[in-house]
């Protein structure tokens, strides 16, 4: 009889116009007559959340009515980007909503345009959670992630005469899709000492006293599915001064200073995102977040683990945790703890709860990014789970001495605990120890990983315990929101919009390659995305650029692995090939753009040169009259999620050109092929199962492979090495001061000729620009081009997220789906 109750389910554009204006009027007290476009975004972002959280009630309610296994997805980064727009593609009303905004004189994408990115994560790690959290709940399995309420996201980033400036991300301002759960709240412990008891058995139990103590506080956020009822929870954590006796008291002894310097001591836990994307430095706030936040998630799941009255061993036949990356190994040791200290299991029946709960992906080989806490911090910080950590080793060694007996070297190299000054604990080889499945991110990645890293793992566990799965990205966001002209041929082509919910369904386009009318479609609607990004360009940059040229595009965190370098000394060597040009050569030329954006690390230097001279280059080369249209540089500020989504579908080619063996995946290389661009890259991460899928005619592979890299860096190392003499040429034009002080670059330039050239840029160069002519050519026959784009589409199905969730579902978590009916 409620249900005539149910509020805001607006069907039509008049409804929805109602609830706009409704929402204006009163949730917001602002009069229409002065309704800006931020209230216009505020006022609709409402209306639809009203729907989202009638489902998002109704998903929980069921899910904990079934009581079946869930997922708990526990990542320090969720770079989820805007949510209106998905959440009106979700709830399907999207034209309602423009239909109606129109009618009170606003365009949707203006109001679109004013939400602010939740941008709570660095890079391809924290996308990858954004991306798995759609499909997890588009796919109906009941599945929650963790993650922390960061006051601070990843900083804003300007450039100032070229030289990056960081600007803190100040997100939080009345943003409609969060709802704090003031009720929800954990007491987390830090410091203190561990005494050891025996109880009324004679048992030694331990306690954990004396401590400091943090509130966590939850944020919940409704994570909606595309074309289905499931909205599933993403739940933030917020750090604040435990309330009670302890203020309390400073208050009455008239300490309001102190008591308010603790609350921001504690409110300092979730205040901001460490910038660090695949490099680690051992802060001891770090350390606190991740226990911070793995404490307070392992409460809340045992929690709702407990108000079922189960037994403690059924814990992982309903409970499944996957580790994004080491950064929540310390959820293994809290989890043992819990069992053990308060709950009084035994270590064993324990730990076999603990391994069977866990599963953990690894994302990265770089030694710089592989996780280690000093011994001593740990100490400090954590005493109970450092005693944890150090029995968890025991009986862990017990068990390789016994299979591998008298092998000390092998007992030192697997030890958790690495014999250094001072000694550190390897969150990987935890991480490993505490898991039933280890996972790498592509088929490379996880070969390497059995083979180097942890070779010395498989052969203790077998190789069953290592495993790959290849990431995705989801098309909704990437195909559909992004590119919505290209996601409307499509379904036009295919009889609708099936393939948003299985990707392979692209598979029919192929049919059309042949097709001159599709393709003069799939040319145009290219050549319009080329133009929204030029108007892009135009308003932040203020350069223009010309839509008949070729975009060439690399966007990702800036990073001497990822080698924006390389392509920069591409840039240059083309520039310089131009200017000896004679007017007749010339008008061979292939315009270009060269576009670029990314955010440097703000302590990492070498990054930052990189992005200082790929702004001084942009300054000479578009200025010189020489070259006019035939090459412009344009680097992106800021680059983020929602810039992100108009770049990718502007590309004719896109670069993912990492040194072999050193990216896990890469992301941004399926969003791109995704949108009909094609690439450049080097057999590295998912390039080579992309290059699988789609075919080597339709991708530009160029570059050492993995397997050759690790001897031409012993050769460097031993003094062979030779400067490239194209490279030589670009070397000794930027020391000519041509793009500004040769000094500002030197490092840079010192890096690849005088300290071993670690990322193999000189190698690579000879191979790498020659490739680049092979893309001139091939673009200057538009057919052929057009023919590759299309049929790469086709062939993209595999990298979905939907697909890489279900592998994640059957062999690491063993969950079913459940379908929400009304
Ligand atoms: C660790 C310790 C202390 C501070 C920061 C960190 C830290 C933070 C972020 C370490 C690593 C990251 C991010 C890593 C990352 O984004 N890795 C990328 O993950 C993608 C998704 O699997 C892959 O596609 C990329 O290849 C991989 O680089």
């Amino acid at each position: 009889a409620w249900r005539k109750y149910s509020a805001s389910e607006f069907t039509n554009k008049e409804e929805f116009e109602k609830e706009l204006v409704r929402h204006i009027e009163t949730t917001l007290a602002r009069s229409l007559y002065n309704c800006d476009e931020n209230a216009a975004y505020s006022g609709t972002a409402l209306a639809f959340r009203d729907r989202l959280i009638i489902e998002w009630n109704k998903t929980q309610q069921r899910q904990t009515f079934t009581d079946q296994k869930r997922v708990y997805y526990l990542s320090l980064e969720f770079l989820m980007g805007r949510a209106l727009d998905n959440a009106m593609l979700n709830v399907g009303m999207k034209d309602a909503a423009r239909d109606g905004l129109s009618d009170l004189g606003f365009r949707i994408e203006d109001v679109i345009a004013q939400e602010h990115d939740a941008a709570l994560g660095n890079g391809g790690l924290g996308r990858l959670a954004a991306c798995f959290l759609d499909s997890m709940a588009t796919l109906n399995y009941p599945a929650w992630g963790y993650g922390l309420r960061y006051r601070y996201g990843i900083f804003k980033q300007e450039i100032v005469n070229g030289y990056q400036m960081e600007v803190p991300d100040y997100w939080l301002d009345n943003n409609p899709w969060e709802f704090p759960r003031h009720e929800i709240t954990v007491d987390i412990q830090f410091y203190g000492r561990v005494k050891n008891h025996q109880n009324e058995n004679g048992k030694v139990v331990h306690t954990w006293e004396d401590g400091e103590i943090v509130q966590a506080v939850a944020y919940d956020v409704p994570i909606p599915g595309y074309g289905t009822k499931t909205t599933n929870n993403l739940r933030l954590w917020s750090s604040k001064a435990s309330s009670g006796e302890f203020d309390f008291q400073k208050f009455n002894a008239g300490d309001y200073e102190s008591a308010v310097a603790d609350q921001q001591n504690a409110e300092t836990i979730s205040a901001v995102l460490y910038p660090n994307d695949n490099l680690e430095r051992g802060k001891e706030l770090r350390l606190k977040q991740q226990y911070f936040w793995c404490a307070a998630s392992l409460f809340d799941i045992v929690r709702r683990f407990k108000k079922t009255r189960r037994a403690w061993n059924e814990f992982p036949d309903q409970v499944a945790i996957q580790l994004n990356d080491t950064h929540p190994t310390l959820a293994i040791v809290e989890l043992q703890r819990i069992l053990i200290d308060e709950e009084g299991l035994e270590w064993d029946e324990a730990w076999n709860i603990v391994t069977k709960t866990f599963g953990y992906t690894n994302h990265t080989v770089l030694p710089e990014a592989l996780e280690k806490w000093s011994v001593p911090l740990m100490q400090n910080l954590l005493p109970r789970h450092l005693q944890l950590i150090y029995d968890i080793n025991l009986f862990f060694l017990q068990t390789v001495e016994k299979r591998f007996p008298k092998d000390r070297e092998m007992l030192s190299r697997v030890s958790i605990i690495e014999e250094s000054h001072p000694k550190m604990v390897r969150m990987a080889y935890l991480a490993i120890i505490g898991s039933h499945k280890v996972n790498g991110v592509a088929e490379l990645h996880s070969d390497l990983l059995k083979t180097t890293l942890f070779k010395d793992f498989v052969e203790i566990y077998g190789p069953d315990r290592f495993t790959n799965v290849t990431n995705g990205v989801t098309p909704r966001r990437w195909l559909h929101q992004a590119n919505p002209l290209l996601s409307a041929l499509i379904a036009e082509k295919l009889g609708g919009h099936e393939f948003l919910t299985d990707l392979t369904l692209l598979d029919k386009l192929e049919a059309f390659v042949d097709d001159k009318d599709f393709r003069h479609e799939w040319a145009h609607i290219k050549t319009m995305n080329k133009l929204r990004l030029a108007k892009f360009i135009k308003s932040t940059t203020g350069h223009e650029v010309d839509p008949n040229s070729l975009f060439d595009i690399q966007v990702k965190r800036i990073h001497e692995y990822k080698r924006q370098q390389l392509n920069i000394f591409g840039v240059i060597h083309r520039y310089l090939t131009i200017k000896d040009m004679s007017a007749e050569e010339k008008k061979k030329v292939v315009p270009r753009v060269s576009i670029f954006g990314g955010k440097a690390a703000p302590g990492y230097w070498m990054a930052k040169t990189i992005i200082h001279l790929i702004n001084k280059v942009a300054d000479v080369v578009n200025k010189d009259a020489d070259i006019g249209n035939l090459l412009k540089v344009i680097f992106i500020e800021d680059y983020n999620v929602s810039k992100a989504e108009i770049i990718c579908p502007a590309s004719d080619l896109s670069e993912h050109i990492s040194t072999a063996g050193t990216e896990g995946s890469g992301t941004s290389n399926m969003k791109f092929v995704m949108n009909g661009g094609l690439i450049i890259g080097t057999c590295d991460g998912a390039n080579i199962e992309i290059t699988r899928e789609i075919g080597e005619n339709n991708i530009f592979l160029f570059g050492n492979l993995a397997e050759d890299v690790e001897e031409l860096r012993h050769r460097h190392f031993y003094g062979d090495f030779q400067l490239d003499p194209q490279l030589a040429k670009v070397f000794a034009a930027i020391k000519s001061n041509m793009f500004g002080d040769a000094a500002d670059f030197s490092a840079l330039t010192a890096s690849i000729e005088e300290h071993g050239d670690y990322y193999l840029v000189s190698d690579d160069f000879n191979s790498y620009i020659t490739t680049h002519g092979m893309v001139d050519e091939a673009f200057k026959n538009k057919e052929e081009w057009l023919a590759k784009s299309i049929t790469s589409v086709a062939r993209m199905g595999f990298f979905s997220t939907d697909r890489v969730i279900n592998e994640y579902a059957d062999s690491i978590w063993n969950v079913e789906p459940l379908e929400i009916k009304d």
